[in-house]
């Protein structure tokens, strides 16, 4: 049997890889008349059968508001809706389902923080820490809250190797530091930070860490409690979910003196013209219709993860990207840009020879998807003195075999180029 392909059958004894990818419906799909490999999935991952089924389900039979009926459709709905936020609940360890607000995604909870606690909490010259591996939505929001409130956002540096500088991280707080935000898998290095030594150490100072959880969620098994983190965010997409529908995970005390930012039908227990009596956790952060079919489809997700077990994924994804390292390093011209020694299955590079975007276009011609540009992380180009990156990212249905694809197509367009 060819070696390569001898790798797949030994990956990994409890995961069974040609089932897996049997889940994938658009893992048969044909791009440019190639079998479609995705190497996207820091974008977003495919979704499992189970996920689309679901909602498919939901529509098909289910359809009702939330919250709101007597009647069968709106009971069910909501018992499903519920349900789901139970499962996450147990996914990531919270204490209870009050502690997990739905939101738009990664994004949106952010946002939700930014506003409805931080804003309210900092003074003139308060200093907000985020790193210098954030994606732009642990950016952006930070800088309104600076702008409005005259705050400033100091940035913990990392090395050469994309690993934060723990020591300068403790000499940058003091009295004025009030609020830390920071990554815990940077999407553009696959960067893996220890948040646990971060969160420990802030507390030990009294004060509060938001975790932007989108590139971990998927990648490795998450306690919030071990964490000890005060708040959690993640996106459900990146976790074989849905789009449209995400996760806030605040400590409940915390969550509670907490008003809400948006207001609307469902986020109130009273309304009278005068005033407004605010509804209990975690509905009174839900204003609006939510995403029904969205949190439904998303705790499929978590089912499916669940029924693999995160850390058959972990031992798969770790292997994927130990074997595509060593196979990119037999190119002389490219260098691995973020070579934490804590990695999650990202690789981003650069070819002295090649334009990211020209790599990403030739290599779609081969029906394989990779991501090229800033990785909605700018200043991570800067830093490592690059226009942008080429990057690929893995799932728990990559194969070896798609990575050899991978880097034949990058021989081939190295002859090209070169
Ligand atoms: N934080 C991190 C670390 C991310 O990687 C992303 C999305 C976000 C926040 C925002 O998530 P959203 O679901 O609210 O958009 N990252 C990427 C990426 O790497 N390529 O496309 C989106």
């Amino acid at each position: 049997m060819n070696k390569r392909i001898e790798r797949e059958n030994n990956s990994n004894d409890n995961m069974d890889l040609k089932t897996i990818r049997e889940d994938f419906p658009i893992l048969k799909e044909k791009v440019n008349g190639k079998q479609l490999v995705y190497f996207d999935n820091a974008a977003t991952s495919q979704k499992p059968s189970s996920v689309i089924d679901r909602i498919y389900k939901y529509y098909k039979n289910e359809n009702a508001n939330i919250h709101r009926g007597v009647h069968y459709l709106s009971n069910l709905s909501t018992d499903n809706y519920e349900s789901s936020r139970e499962k996450i609940k147990d996914f990531i360890n919270a204490k209870n389902s009050r502690e997990i607000i739905y939101t738009r995604g990664t994004t949106e909870s952010i946002n939700l923080i930014a506003q409805s606690y931080v804003k309210t909490r900092v003074e003139k010259d308060d200093e907000i820490l985020i790193s210098a591996m954030e994606h732009h939505s642990n950016i952006v929001p930070w800088q309104f809250i600076c702008k409005e409130k005259e705050c400033k956002l100091k940035i913990i540096p990392m090395n050469e190797k994309g690993e934060l500088i723990f020591d300068e991280f403790k000499n940058m707080i003091n009295e004025k530091t009030s609020f830390i935000s920071i990554t815990h898998v940077s999407n553009a290095l696959g960067s893996i930070n220890n948040v646990k030594e971060i969160v420990k150490f802030a507390h030990s100072k009294g004060i509060k860490v938001l975790v932007d959880g989108a590139q971990s969620i998927p990648h490795m098994k998450i306690d919030v409690k071990d964490i000890g983190c005060d708040f959690f965010v993640f996106s459900g997409h990146k976790v074989y979910g849905p789009t449209g529908i995400g996760i806030l995970y605040g400590k409940e005390n915390i969550l509670e003196e907490m008003e809400p930012y948006q207001g609307g039908g469902d986020m109130i227990r009273s309304v009278t013209f005068e005033k407004t009596i605010f509804n209990d956790l975690p509905y009174k952060f839900e204003a609006g219709t939510p995403n029904i079919a969205g949190a439904i489809g998303l705790g499929k997700a978590i089912d499916y993860v669940t029924s693999i077990g995160i850390s058959n994924i972990v031992k798969h994804e770790k292997k994927l990207l130990d074997y595509a390292t060593n196979r990119l390093k037999e190119f002389n011209d490219i260098r691995i840009i973020g070579e934490s020694s804590e990695k999650s299955g990202v690789i981003s590079f650069y070819m002295d020879s090649v334009h990211p975007h020209d790599i990403g276009t030739i290599l779609d011609q081969e029906g394989i998807a990779i991501r090229t540009g800033h990785h909605c992380s700018q200043p991570v180009m800067d830093f490592f003195k690059v226009p942008a990156t080429a990057r690929i990212s893995f799932a728990c249905y990559n194969t070896f075999k798609e990575i050899d694809l991978f880097t034949d197509a990058l021989k081939k367009l190295h002859e090209v180029f070169g």
